[in-house]
């Protein structure tokens, strides 16, 4: 393909104190096309000089898209940021980097414009740190997705990029598995537009399990076989694992394998223990935490992408368990229990929640056995939560 010769450009970059921030993401708007960059280059003949030299030149493609230089830079991922300081995953190698000032000038609402799992660009700077592996993020690529947590004050942090899965963890027992929280996950998943699967973990403790089955009955509780049963008539993919007999285990890694999947579910499930299984010699802890420890630990916005050697990245963050429905609206809702889709413009009302409205084609639906009625209860507690 015939690349357009690269051109030079002049770009305006905020000086450090001034207030006024972009208020939208900035790899959205190279995606398209940037009109700021635009506006830049037709005010440019025009403005005085003493303006002109507060600007900089960098080289975009003539579609304006920031150059890629492939043959002198290395691509990754980010595994971790500490404060100036991003990691770089390049197959293996990890990349100690900063950040080129003129991405952090473009940034906008986060405190860094680098997160974890962002594909970037890096420019090797290793000769000038006797070998070490250090480099400048050059180049952020546009995000496929971005998960976010909001802060106190209400404002989101880009915890994770470009996370296509969501692993919801559960166990058949201790703690024992609550159907109403996976569909809480598969909302959440859909909603992030991740795609969701779901591992039932410590299968050598079925047996033991019954009877938490038959205990748990009056809290929704539902026998593990039968909601296997039910995730797998909803299309979803669910792996039954333990981590003591090593079930599963490979297939687990068949569906992590070249993907970035985000861990979620309730403390004590085994989800460290399942990466420690996935990948020998990390020694993640496991068992961990007092409940209050727990609690400290869920207001950390840290993210970390953990390598898999198969190809793929896991991330198992405290944060991303908090991440949760804050931004579902009630309206939102049907569309995420994906099974009552089909049902719903049938409803006789167009605004129609599917409570208790007359003519409600879910319902109805439901009642005639088409959707599980565990799974129409879970929607209306659910939309009460949102
Ligand atoms: N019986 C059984 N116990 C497990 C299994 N996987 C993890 N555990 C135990 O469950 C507890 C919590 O595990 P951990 O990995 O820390 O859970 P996390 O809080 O989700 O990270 C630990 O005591 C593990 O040894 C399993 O497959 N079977
Ligand atoms: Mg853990
Ligand atoms: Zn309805």
């Amino acid at each position: 393909m015939a690349r357009k010769r690269p051109q030079k450009k002049r770009v305006a970059f905020r000086p450090n104190r001034q207030a006024r921030r972009r208020t939208d993401d900035w790899t959205q708007r190279w995606q398209e096309g940037d009109q700021a960059l635009q506006d830049h280059e037709r005010g440019e003949s025009i403005r005085p000089k003493g303006d002109l030299s507060r600007k900089r030149t960098i080289l975009v493609d003539g579609d304006n898209a920031p150059l890629v230089d492939a043959a002198l830079w290395h691509r990754g991922t980010v595994v971790k940021v500490h404060g100036l300081v991003a990691y770089v995953d390049e197959a293996g190698r990890t990349w100690e980097c900063t950040v080129r000032r003129i991405l952090r000038t473009l940034d906008i609402r986060g405190r860094s414009p680098v997160t974890c799992g962002d594909r970037v660009w890096v420019s090797d700077h290793s000769a000038m740190c006797s070998g070490r592996l250090v480099g400048v993020i050059e180049q952020v690529e546009p995000r496929q997705t971005v998960l976010s947590r909001r802060d106190a004050r209400g404002r989101e942090h880009a915890l994770v990029a470009n996370a296509d899965q969501l692993l919801i963890v559960v166990s058949v027992a201790k703690p024992r598995l609550r159907p109403h929280l996976v569909d809480r996950y598969i909302v959440a998943a859909l909603k992030g537009r991740l795609r969701p699967v779901i591992c039932i973990n410590k299968i050598d403790l079925l047996d033991a399990a019954s009877v938490t089955d038959e205990e748990s009955d009056d809290q929704g509780g539902l026998p593990t076989a039968d909601a296997v049963a039910e995730l797998a008539k909803l299309g979803y993919t669910c792996i039954l694992t333990s981590t003591l007999s090593g079930a599963g285990l490979a297939e687990l890694l068949a569906t992590l394998r070249g993907h970035i999947t985000v861990l979620s579910g309730q403390s004590g499930v085994g989800k460290s223990s399942l990466i420690n299984a996935l990948e020998p010699g990390l020694g993640l802890a496991t068992r961990e935490v007092s409940s209050e420890n727990e609690k400290g630990r869920h207001t950390t916005t840290h993210a970390e992408l953990i390598r898999l050697s198969a190809g793929g990245y896991v991330v198992d963050t405290p944060g991303i368990r908090a991440w949760d429905l804050w931004s579902v609206k009630p309206a939102e809702l049907e569309a995420l229990f994906e099974e009552f889709v089909p049902y719903v413009p049938q409803c006789r009302y167009k605004n129609c929640l599917h409570r208790d409205e007359v003519g409600c084609a879910v319902r109805t639906a439901m009642e005639a056995g088409q959707i599980s009625a565990r799974r129409y209860y879970s929607y209306v507690k659910m939309l009460d939560e949102v």
